[in-house]
């Protein structure tokens, strides 16, 4: 990785998928200038998801929440730049697609559905040792650089 910069873990989730918005949201990624290093789109195992969401045990939304993200394939995608760690979450809007800002993803393409999980499109991660975690998880043959 070139000095300064950082990588997050975006998922394009199975809803997102769905609706043909894989190339929509790897547009603003690229449009913002941030790089991808790579992608990878396949339904996830539960195991994986249980890995992936584990601060989330216990949460009333956890089992509709890998159950939603089991449902089809994800878009899996590391991406690199400054602050791209926050600056993905920046795009991505809010956590409730409702009420997120419109002008991000969430905010435009997310709203509630019928269900208890909140379908918002897509997941970044919130800090670069989440990120580190996280591409370990979703990318374990990653070449290293
Ligand atoms: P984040 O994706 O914005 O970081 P987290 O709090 O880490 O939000 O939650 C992980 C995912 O769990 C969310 O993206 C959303 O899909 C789901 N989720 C979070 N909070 C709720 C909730 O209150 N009800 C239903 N689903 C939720
Ligand atoms: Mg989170």
């Amino acid at each position: 990785m070139t000095a300064g910069q950082e990588r997050t873990l975006i998922l394009v989730k199975p809803d997102a998928v769905r609706r043909n918005l894989c190339g929509e949201v790897l547009r603003r990624v690229e449009r913002k200038g941030y790089r991808l290093i790579a992608v990878n789109l396949f339904t996830p195992g539960r195991e994986l998801l249980e890995r992936h969401y584990s601060e989330h045990v216990g949460q009333f939304f956890y089992e509709p929440l890998l159950e939603f993200m089991g449902s089809g394939p994800v878009l899996a995608v590391i991406a690199e730049g400054e602050r791209v760690v926050e600056g993905f979450r920046s795009l991505a809007g809010t956590t409730d697609p409702t009420t997120a800002a419109p002008g991000t993803i969430r905010g435009d393409y997310g709203r509630d559905w019928e269900g208890v999980a909140k379908q918002n499109i897509v997941h970044g991660s919130d800090s670069p040792e989440a990120a580190a975690r996280e591409i370990a998880l979703w990318f374990p043959n990653l070449p290293s650089a």
